[in-house]
């Protein structure tokens, strides 16, 4: 079968979700946004970070019972409850029946085999093909504070409170049934293992949350797998009363370096991204929209133009991503590892001496 690597997919960009929200409300606004895929013969959904709740961490809610509220429970004996809980089984009936693969984030209790609790900002990845759970990943750059600091006029951004950093790295995944004619592990003879088979399997895929898209070392770490699309759901700030500039101004800086941000991964991993907000006012604080689809030339090919559940989807193509990763961001030809040892040796700054005082 000739090979396309064409695939229409989306961002389904929801706008605000209050406290008070019920589950089953969220549930039937994403429905609706799959069923529109559907219009569009969309195969693809991506969902933002914490879909189902509020952004929760910009609360002080610390009494367990009121925190569990909040998340979705999973343990070691049933690791995709997702799947089958109350909360969300209609979701993935419905992208089955639909066959629109979809990825969402969302607050994960994960109960261990040594009954041990933690809880995740985490996302997965649902192929309606399998009919299961094909990936999971959990939010490793954490921003904000692990203690509330509680000051008049100021935004919190609890994080670092309510999850542990994720513990399963950035692990690239490819995904069945998107793109015909993918050449399978099984296809490949040993008298061809000499020809390159990248570009031509099913498609490769990573996952990131919010301020990850800020690390370039997330992106590359996907990069180095291959990774053809980055899917990536945020809910990020529009306004903090601590921080300078007005309403407008600070939305602005906010919305420029979330397109910085995008824009860059992509370019420099030859790969496209889905980037999808939760936007609008939640509880009286502003998260900025401007979900946005990017190709791997760095271009905006969609972006979302209001601050509500709106659908934005556009046509890919897998092959273009070859253009860059032959090119100008081959790795294997052209990266510098004897030099960039510094980046994975420490974390923070170490400023180089300073310099003597001359005499003048
Ligand atoms: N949810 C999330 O990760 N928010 C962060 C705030 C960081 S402050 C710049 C974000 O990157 O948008």
């Amino acid at each position: 079968m000739a090979s396309s690597r064409t695939i229409t997919v989306a961002a389904a960009q929801l706008g605000a979700i209050q406290l008070a929200t019920p589950r089953s409300e969220v549930i039937d606004r994403m429905v609706k946004l799959l069923d529109q895929a559907k219009e569009s013969e969309v195969r693809l959904v991506v969902f933002p970070e914490l879909a189902l709740t509020t952004f929760f961490p910009r609360h002080i809610i610390q009494d367990p019972t009121e925190v569990a509220k909040y998340f979705e429970p999973e343990s070691a004996e049933n690791p995709k409850a997702l799947l089958t809980n109350d909360n969300t089984r209609m979701l993935f009936e419905r992208a089955k029946d639909l066959s629109i693969d979809i990825s969402l984030g969302y607050g994960e209790r994960w109960s261990g085999n040594d009954g041990k609790i933690t809880h995740y900002n985490t996302m997965i990845y649902y192929s309606a093909k399998r009919n299961d759970i094909l990936a999971k990943y959990r939010k490793v750059h954490l921003p904000g504070t692990k203690e509330p600091m509680r000051k008049p006029d100021f935004a919190e951004q609890l994080e670092k409170m309510f999850f542990e950093p994720g513990d399963l790295g950035f692990q690239a995944f490819r995904v069945p049934g998107l793109v015909d004619g993918a050449l399978k592990a099984n296809d490949v003879e040993v008298a061809q293992q000499t020809t390159s088979t990248e570009g031509k399997g099913d498609p490769i895929l990573g996952m990131l949350l919010c301020n990850d898209r800020r690390w370039p070392e997330a992106w590359r770490c996907y990069g180095m797998q291959g990774a053809e699309l980055v899917l990536e759901g945020y809910n990020t700030r529009g306004y903090a009363p601590q921080h300078p500039g007005t309403e407008k101004e600070q939305e602005e800086l906010a919305i420029f370096h979330h397109r910085l941000a995008c824009q860059a991964g992509s370019y420099q991993n030859a790969c496209f991204s889905i980037n999808c907000a939760k936007a609008g006012y939640e509880d009286g604080g502003l998260l900025i929209a401007s979900s946005i689809i990017v190709a791997p030339s760095g271009k905006i090919i969609a972006e979302s133009t209001t601050s509500g559940d709106e659908l934005i989807a556009a046509q890919i193509d897998l092959a273009e991503c070859r253009f860059n990763k032959e090119g100008v961001f081959n790795f294997g030809k052209h990266r510098a590892i004897e030099h960039y040892s510094r980046i994975a040796e420490r974390t923070g700054v170490h400023e180089v001496p300073l310099l003597a005082d001359e005499a003048v």
